[in-house]
């Protein structure tokens, strides 16, 4: 297991770039800063080299816009090795913009928060990192206070995506159904990611069109949140999403009470019992036993279970009862003998694609959350699973992007897909090893 986690070591400081203080999440195949990646990045170099996690987050959060918006693609040095790049995305059409940075008009999963708690929690000299996280956990609370007040148009306390792009899981079935809806324009474009991994394991170049489409009508209107919520075909409350939000307003009050700041305390602790209540009505199926995703453009629930669908547990959002109901379904249709949990998405389903980059394959990130999910409702042994199928999965193969859910794919060691030498497969695993 040491060899294992010097090797993890190894991966993220290889993908660290010290002149600027962040990490890229892959050599080549994305070779910027990215929201979410940056934040789980963190959690690993807190291990062992907090300097490095406490820069990570800094250069994060010095990219907010002045609406406290955080993009998902910070660009700090030119490349040609991804498409699409800062001229096609123009976040300086926003008027409220970093002058100096530029990014993507559209953000990520809101993994900050519990970002900053648990290196709270890692550290050994705590007194040092709570200095630390008091000179910048107002960035973090403003970029709530965007959600609250920008992506919540019907005062739910649910926040809305607007892009495949912001949910983190790209090219999942679940947006089949929205691109059903749509016919964007053929466009002409250069794709780089194929370059670098093999087309079979990404997106295809329909579904780009459907991307980059989004993104121009977004443009259209200089990314207008309102505008926005108005005309995008894509508009959906994301479970993965709204449950990194509430996991992070959870980390806050209790970083804030640390603090003593009660004002932030009592408004933290008022959204997150209207997210709560919200989540548990509008998402949950009772049906399939699982949280979903809500189509709000169309108006209906997207009816499919995906690793996504569990990730409440991870911020304590279902009762004990549906915990239940959510472990067992789990554990029958993504957790049988011959399987690694967990896809990450419905095995049984016939859009289940287990190479195919968010169309069935196992990521460490949501095992990592289901892992400390499942701990937090008592579900020790699955727990266990969970981290054992990881730890196997990445000693069998490397530190991948992705991994094939069929154990018999395992047996020669090539059912690692995607980028290798992945820094938040490598950060995790350093966390779950802890
Ligand atoms: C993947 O997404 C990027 C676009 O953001 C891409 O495919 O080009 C996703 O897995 C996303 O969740 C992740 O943050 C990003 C970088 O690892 O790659």
């Amino acid at each position: 297991m040491k060899g294992l986690k010097n090797h993890a070591i190894e991966v993220l400081n290889g993908n660290w770039k010290d002149k600027i203080g962040f990490s890229v999440p892959c050599a080549n195949l994305y070779p910027f800063q990215w929201f979410w990646d940056s934040g789980l990045i963190a959690i690993g170099f807190a291990h062992f080299d907090m300097r490095k996690a406490e820069q990570e987050i800094r250069t994060l959060l010095d990219t907010q816009w002045g609406n406290g918006f955080i993009p998902h693609i910070i660009f700090h040095t030119d490349s040609d090795s991804y498409f699409p790049g800062p001229d096609f995305h123009r976040s300086d059409l926003h008027p409220q913009s970093s002058k100096k940075y530029r990014s993507t008009g559209m953000t990520q999963p809101p993994v900050t928060g519990f970002v900053l708690e648990k290196m709270y929690n890692i550290a050994k000299d705590k007194d040092a990192v709570l200095k630390f996280i008091k000179s910048l956990i107002d960035k973090v609370y403003f970029n709530h206070k965007y959600f609250y007040e920008n992506r919540d148009p019907q005062n739910e306390g649910l926040v809305y995506i607007y892009h495949n792009w912001e949910s983190g899981t790209d090219n999942s079935p679940i947006w089949d159904d929205i691109w059903d809806t749509m016919n964007p324009p053929e466009y002409t474009f250069e794709r780089r990611d194929t370059t670098h991994v093999d087309a079979s394991e990404r997106p295809s170049k329909r579904e780009y069109d459907h991307y980059l489409y989004i993104i121009d009508i977004a443009k259209e209107h200089n990314y207008s949140d309102e505008k926005i919520a108005e005309l995008s075909p894509f508009l959906v409350q994301d479970p993965l999403f709204n449950a990194m939000l509430i996991k992070s307003n959870e980390s806050l009050i209790n970083l804030y009470e640390k603090l003593g700041d009660s004002e932030k305390v009592n408004q933290l602790k008022e959204w997150q019992e209207k997210s709560k209540q919200s989540f548990n009505s509008k998402l949950f199926d009772e049906e399939l036993g699982a949280y979903v995703h809500y189509d709000m453009r169309n108006e209906r629930p997207l009816r499919y279970l995906s690793s996504s669908s569990f990730s409440p547990l991870y911020a304590g959002i279902p009762s004990t009862e549906r915990a239940a109901s959510m472990v067992q379904i789990m554990m029958e249709k993504f957790g049988g003998d011959h399987q690694y949990l967990c896809a990450s998405f419905d095995p049984t389903s016939e859009r289940f694609n287990p190479k195919k980059y968010w169309r069935g394959p196992v990521w460490v990130n949501l095992n990592w959350m289901l892992h400390n999910g499942l701990k937090r409702y008592g579900y020790k042994d699955i727990a266990e699973r969970v981290k054992h199928d990881t730890i196997q999965i990445l000693e069998k193969n490397g530190f991948y992007e992705y991994f094939d859910s069929r154990k018999e794919m395992h047996q020669n060691g090539k059912a690692g897909y995607g980028g290798n030498n992945f820094s938040w497969s490598a950060a995790l695993l350093i966390d779950l090893l802890e």
